[in-house]
């Protein structure tokens, strides 16, 4: 486990290091615009190849820029020594990136392609004032489908819901083509009971066209739930209404706004468009979308424009105050005491910046639960100075399902993989054997070597664990 990627991380901070001497301590005007494009050290540590890459054009200046490192390189060394804190500091090679210099090159052009293919595609659907086609597609189909992403959340629920709600208002013949069914924690929704009684997908033949499909948070195709296979052929012109900033535009009609909350908001305008913006039932399932992917309004998602639109809803007759009952009340009382126990055990190191929760089997047997544990590791951050958060969960004797949460100084992804886990900058998570003491304080040293380097750099950052 000690061993596991090590010379990967050594090699990530030297590059960190060298870059980061380049720039501030070594005063040679030869390696002023030098970058350190990455580093390879032989496995036992004691070598490391240092690739570099300059603005520079021709052959003689390259060799200027070599000349100039290699005339650093005891500097470089003696200062590695003193700021990885390492036994022994590998031996410093400096070589030019050729490789990188032609990689520059290709992907800056195929960077500009792909920016300005996305730049007309947002232009088109712009110009041919997407909104307005849209409402004409939906007023002019008989028979539409509707659909969102696999494992559906709030927002796709929302979404999929108001939809019924107005193609039922409108008189339109709608099939529900989600095949993933929608989780039953959202029954309190009005509405919720057309998800039944709507014709299931399968009542319907492939010959059964459709005149056109809304296709609901869904940044590509291949993110859609399509009950029928690739039968998305038959699905007529398909309306997409999306908010992901990676969407593919692969709708014939493009509703999308990546600086919007949630797919619900964008959905909303054609609702408003067809008279139908202060109904109270389909304004829940809205309202529900928004709240969910804002996580409450709170996130940097929050616009002005949502806050707009949920006023709105709320002068509508939208009962702010039972929706967030129904969607924050989730617990069964097993797991609300399972959770107790956990946050029972609630330890921190000197200054607060790491709090740690635990979960063992015992707890488990006490309580009965067996369930879910997502979100509890969220508990540790509600400590203001907590700049990473952990829940240990004990799987069984020995073994450890960690949950890391960072506030960002630390990158919760990285210092996860460095234990064969992985995950985001901000939520984590890895499996540990050992004992939880051990365990634990082997964690602990390494995000406070981290963080001790974070206080003196700009970035995200990861100590290493020697
Ligand atoms: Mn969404």
């Amino acid at each position: 486990m000690q061993s596991y990627n090590r010379s990967d991380r050594v090699a990530h901070q030297i590059q960190r290091e060298v870059s980061e001497l380049l720039l501030r301590k070594v005063k040679d005007p030869r390696v002023q615009f030098v970058t350190i494009t990455r580093v390879l050290t032989s496995p036992d540590l004691r070598q490391a190849r240092v690739f570099f890459s300059t603005p520079r054009m021709s052959e003689d200046m390259d060799k200027d820029v070599l000349e100039g490192l290699e005339s650093a390189a005891g500097f470089i060394r003696s200062s590695l020594g003193k700021r990885l804190s390492m036994r022994r500091v590998p031996e410093i090679e400096f070589k030019l990136d050729v490789q990188y210099e032609q990689a520059l090159k290709v992907s800056d052009t195929i960077a500009m392609i792909e920016r300005e293919k996305q730049e007309k595609r947002e232009r088109e659907s712009k110009e041919e004032n997407a909104l307005e086609r849209a409402v004409a597609a939906v007023r002019n189909c008989r028979r539409i489908g509707v659909v969102s992403h696999v494992d559906p959340d709030g927002d796709s629920t929302g979404c999929i819901i108001a939809s019924l709600l107005l193609l039922k208002a409108l008189d339109k013949e709608v099939i529900l083509l989600q095949e993933q069914a929608i989780p039953k924690m959202y029954e309190f929704l009005p509405g919720f009971s057309l998800l039944k009684t709507e014709l299931p997908s399968s009542a319907f033949s492939e010959q059964d066209d459709l005149d056109c499909t809304l296709v609901l948070d869904c940044p590509s195709l291949e993110r859609a739930s399509w009950s029928r296979g690739d039968s998305y052929k038959s699905a007529g012109t398909l309306i997409n209404i999306d908010h992901h900033k990676d969407n593919s535009y692969f709708g014939r009609i493009n509703l999308v706004d990546g600086s919007a909350s949630s797919a619900a908001e964008i959905l909303y305008g054609i609702i408003d468009a067809m008279d139908l913006g202060d109904d109270a039932s389909i304004g829940a399932n809205i309202y529900t979308a928004m709240f969910t992917d804002t996580g409450s309004f709170s996130y940097s998602n929050t616009t002005p424009e949502s806050l707009r639109i949920a006023a709105r809803l709320v002068e509508a007759g939208v009962d702010v105050s039972y929706l967030a009952r129904n969607l924050r009340s989730d617990f069964t009382m097993k797991r609300l005491a399972f959770l107790g126990r956990v946050l029972s055990t609630v330890q921190s190191n000197e200054d607060n910046s790491i709090v740690w929760l635990l979960g063992t089997e015992a707890m488990r047997r006490e309580t009965g639960f067996w369930g879910s544990t997502e979100q509890f590791a969220n508990h540790a951050m509600r400590i203001r100075e907590a700049q990473v958060g952990m829940l240990f969960l004990e799987e069984e004797s020995g073994k450890y399902k960690v949950s890391i949460r960072s506030r960002g100084l630390i990158d919760a992804g990285q210092l996860a993989a460095g234990y064969g886990g992985g995950g985001h900058a901000k939520a984590a998570g890895c499996r540990i054997n050992g004992s939880f003491d051990e365990v634990l304080s082997g964690m602990v040293r390494t995000i406070e070597l981290g963080l001790e380097e974070a206080a003196g750099s700009n970035g995200p950052v990861l100590a290493d664990r020697s």
